[in-house]
């Protein structure tokens, strides 16, 4: 294991992670690696919550506050919660005991936009950051950090952090160092300049995060594996979601509006935009890009089949299988997927220079266009908005997805009102279901919900958006973004209520 540490001045700084907890306090603002399951500190969260559980077991106080890049895994978040070893928490979880412990009110949770949070850092939004804990492949001869699967906040927390510890994880692959581009110097305004990535596969950075290695408080060895979650095998509705959008784009390419490379892919996290991705292999386009944050396994096996050039994202989130496949053709794939930090992969800047195609999926929509991604009945959090508000608002074409009921029928995936706004009807192009699609370019307010209604909702729930829609356009005060205010949550509140939001 040593042999990925190639400076030898920090051989000893080598210790257990049980060693390095000591460096952590009570109070403190913790910074760690890790984007969507990748890349994340693998030993230290656990001997912190063994640590958080001792002090408590003596009536001793023990919460630190955690920001990240993006989601982590069960053996961080996961322990960390479970220990009551969280006061706060940002800028984007899925973890199931996290998320338990943020809707009990237990831990407090700020839900920023991924491009956001390490200028947030910077700024000093969140206090001073004590301590960074870091993955990384290794390190170089000068002390340069390299990266593993994920670069994400790395090399910000690497600079704001008072002390470092580095989590050195052998069983990632050492062949990924070189695969990162790691640009920093992005500016305080009012001196900002212009980003000079012209191309999704422009370098415009270093292979190498910069480390002030006096900082260093502690290296510690692990091999684990990242979360490397499941994906389902892509169902009917998910592929009637995909062959809707790829024949929006054959007629977007018959229309010369686009050409058969179509422009840079972004996609979100979940089944249904792996889906999508999937489905485009059988497609005819070709030489298509990838500008993305999360690369999962559908835009993995594009880049394989040669269907796809090249990729940029932040994160690399394989399933077990997909990883296997990655590790074989690393060679293969050196030259065309390169991870940045969150700060480039998702900078409204790039994303509206290159024309980034962005599809994420969402929980609900309603039938003008608002969109849902982060709460359940308007008060329960599920993850966070991500990099979906990012991209969204930049993107030359933005999707929104979503099987058009959940919860086998008993819910709505599009409601008269959302019960939570995270995207506006300003940055909402296109609404998805397995019904079908609506392009709510150049529309009204009441065009949009027309069209929402014609082709999207589920035909049991039609006849009630249309009729809600009727009565609204009659009695409204406005009528041009018609509602019945009294009536207009009431489809969320009948499901608290009853279980189903269809009148029984
Ligand atoms: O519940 O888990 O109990 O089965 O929500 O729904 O359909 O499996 O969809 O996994 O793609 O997640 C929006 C949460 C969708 C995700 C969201 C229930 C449903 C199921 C999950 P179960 P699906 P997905 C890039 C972009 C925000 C961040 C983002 C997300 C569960 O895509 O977190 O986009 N997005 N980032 O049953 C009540 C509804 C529901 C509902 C679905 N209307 N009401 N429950 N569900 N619709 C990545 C990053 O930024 C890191």
């Amino acid at each position: 294991a040593i042999e990925r540490i190639h400076h030898s001045g920090l051989h000893n700084k080598i210790m257990t992670a049980e060693q390095a907890v000591e460096f952590v306090k009570d109070g403190m603002l913790v910074g760690v690696s890790g984007f969507t399951g990748a890349g994340y500190p693998k030993a230290l969260p656990t001997a912190i919550a063994e640590h958080a559980k001792t002090e408590h077991a003596q009536g001793k106080p023990f919460a630190i506050k955690l920001i990240t890049g993006a989601s982590t895994a069960p053996e961080c978040d996961g322990v960390l919660a479970e220990a009551k070893a969280l006061s706060f928490r940002s800028p984007y979880q899925s973890d199931p005991t996290l998320r338990a412990a943020i809707n009990k009110g237990e831990v407090a949770y700020t839900d920023v936009h991924l491009s956001h949070i390490e200028q947030q850092v910077r700024f000093g939004f969140f206090g001073e950051m004590d301590i960074a804990i870091i993955e990384v492949v290794g390190i170089t001869e000068d002390g340069k950090l390299i990266p593993s699967t994920s670069v994400g906040v790395s090399n910000q927390w690497v600079k704001s952090a008072k002390k470092i510890i580095i989590e050195v994880n052998t069983l990632q692959n050492p062949k990924l160092e070189t695969m990162h581009d790691i640009f920093v110097d992005i500016g305080t305004p009012p001196n900002r300049r212009p980003l000079l990535l012209l191309n999704s596969d422009d370098h415009i950075g270093d292979y190498y995060i910069d480390c002030d290695t006096d900082k260093i408080a502690a290296i510690v060895f692990t091999h684990n594996t990242d979360r490397n979650s499941k994906f389902t095998e892509p169902d009917d509705i998910s592929k009637r979601i995909a062959a809707h959008i790829i024949e929006f784009f054959s007629n977007e390419v018959k229309h010369g509006r686009l050409t058969e490379n179509l422009l840079p892919f972004q996609s979100g996290v979940g089944n249904v935009a792996n889906a999508v991705l999937a489905g485009l292999q059988d497609s005819p386009f070709s030489e298509l890009t990838g500008f993305t944050e999360v690369l999962q396994d559908g835009m993995l096996d594009l880049i394989l089949s040669g269907k796809m050039q090249s990729a940029s994202a932040t994160a690399l989130s394989f399933s077990p299988e997909a990883l296997q496949r990655f590790d074989d053709n690393i060679d293969f794939l050196r030259d065309k997927i390169i991870l940045r930090p969150q700060e480039i992969t998702n900078h409204p800047e790039l994303i509206r220079r290159l024309g980034v195609i962005s599809i994420n999926a969402m929980i609900e929509a309603d039938i003008y266009g608002n969109v849902n991604s982060t709460h359940i009945m308007g008060t329960k959090l599920m993850n966070g908005i991500g990099g979906s508000g990012d991209f969204a608002r930049n993107a030359m074409y933005t999707f929104f997805v979503t099987p058009s009921v959940a919860k086998n029928g008993a819910i709505s995936c599009l409601v008269p009102m959302v019960s939570h706004h995270d995207h506006t009807e300003h940055d909402v192009m296109f609404i998805v279901t397995e019904q079908g699609i609506a392009d709510l370019r150049g529309k009204s307010p009441r065009q949009r919900a027309q069209l929402i209604i014609n082709n999207c909702a589920h035909p049991d729930y039609r006849d009630a958006l249309q009729d809600y829609f009727d009565r609204a356009e009659k009695t409204a005060q406005g009528v041009h973004t018609p509602h019945l205010l009294g009536e207009a949550l009431s489809w969320h509140q009948r499901f608290v209520e009853t279980g189903d939001m269809r009148v029984k």
